[in-house]
């Protein structure tokens, strides 16, 4: 199959899902040809079958704003008739699947359009009313539309009501040759961060509000009045500034060290004790199931598609966003206890690479495009 991927290009989970699929598929012997504002940011080895388009920009007086979802409908369009796509796979309905609908009335040859939710659609609408209407047209107008866990499913069947279609979902995985458990490198590595044998907490993120990272600091706060422990902050953000002001506030700064936007994460996921989540909202939370990947429990929030993704108990501990004591003490309890420490890295592992195959995934967005090609 030719298949066009329309992803974000920026850091985050729904630029890593995307990326990773087009490289299994092409292994697999499809063709991918990804339509982004930029070269996805996990789309760096070369792969015979892989493909990139960049939309390009358009500088124009009378544009307030380059009209981004236009460029990016005709450099579909464009793609599309110039190599045949079979089919257009969409990763967010806003602005993405709205772009390929517009190019399908384009095309010489329409295609199908397979509409991927990753969650923000759906909190989106949640916050601006504005996109209802549209994103109601992306969800009516998607050929199959598939979601990355079951409690985005239900999320959005609430908030748009009955939908012609049911969800599919298809949750988000991990390459385990990617993700191992820690190696004897890291050791050497983890040494320079936690010269004195400190525990490791870490957390990845966009630093966006809704990833909460001052609560990050303030878990980290507590558990390291108990446990010596060291802090690595790995993204940038919005909230930066914020975070830094609460780091300084707290008397942290040798303590905590921020390491900014990093792209081989499983270098450090391997390096890290425990990695903590404690987001306000999370569709499926993939820098948590990496984590586990690497043999580190998670400390999350209990909400979204979290609990599906951490086993409470036994890969982790959840609580209610904002439990910032309860999140430490659940830290503590592992920190504290090496045999329940060993046997949660352990289970996270398996659970990680058993449950969440990237072999799984990539069959089953295959028999997707498959049917949507069919027209069954
Ligand atoms: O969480 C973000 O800020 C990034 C966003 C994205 O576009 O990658 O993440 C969303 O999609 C990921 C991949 O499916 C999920 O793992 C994240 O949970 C989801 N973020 C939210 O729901 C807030």
């Amino acid at each position: 199959m030719k298949i066009g991927m329309v992803c974000y290009p920026s850091y985050g989970g729904s630029g890593v899902v995307a990326t990773e699929l087009g490289y299994a598929l092409g292994e697999r012997g499809h063709e991918v040809h990804f339509i982004s504002s930029a070269r996805p940011f996990r789309l760096r080895r070369f792969h015979e079958k892989l493909f990139y388009h960049e939309v390009t920009d358009v500088s124009y007086p009378v544009f307030k704003y380059p009209p981004y979802t236009l460029l990016l409908a005709n450099k579909i369009v464009e793609v599309a008739n110039y190599v045949g796509l079979d089919l257009i796979h969409a990763h967010y309905a806003i602005p993405h699947s709205i772009s390929a609908y517009l190019a399908k009335q384009m095309m010489m040859k329409p295609i199908p359009l397979v509409t991927t939710l990753h969650g923000t659609d759906v909190t989106l609408v949640g916050a601006f009313e504005e996109f209802k209407l549209l994103t109601c047209l992306a969800l009516r107008v998607s050929d199959r539309i598939t979601a990355v866990s079951d409690a985005l499913a239900k999320e959005t069947a609430v908030a748009f009501g009955s939908l012609e279609q049911s969800i599919e979902v298809i949750p988000n995985f991990i390459d385990p040759k990617m993700y191992l458990p820690k190696g004897e490198l890291m050791s050497k590595c983890k040494d320079h961060f936690a010269p004195l044998g400190e525990k490791v907490l870490t957390h990845i993120s966009n630093f966006r509000e809704v990833k909460r990272v001052v609560d990050v600091v303030n878990i980290f706060a507590l558990v390291e009045k108990v446990v010596p422990s060291r802090l690595l902050l790995v993204g940038d953000g919005p909230e930066m500034a914020r975070v830094e002001r609460e780091v300084v506030k707290l008397g942290l700064e040798k303590k905590v060290l921020f390491l900014g936007k990093q792209e081989n994460v499983q270098d450090i996921l391997q390096m890290a004790d425990v990695f903590l989540l404690p987001s306000a909202q999370e569709s499926f939370g993939l820098v948590a199931l990496e984590a586990m990947a690497c043999g580190v429990p998670v400390v999350a929030s209990r909400v979204g598609g979290l609990p599906e993704v951490v086993r409470h108990g036994e890969t982790g501990y959840l609580a209610d966003v904002g439990d910032i004591q309860g999140m430490s003490e659940a830290v503590l309890k592992l920190l504290t206890d090496q045999l329940r420490y060993k046997a949660f890295s352990e289970q996270a592992t398996t659970w990680a690479r058993e449950s969440f195959p990237i072999e799984r995934a990539v069959k089953s967005y295959e028999s997707v495009y498959e049917s949507v090609i069919r027209g069954s």
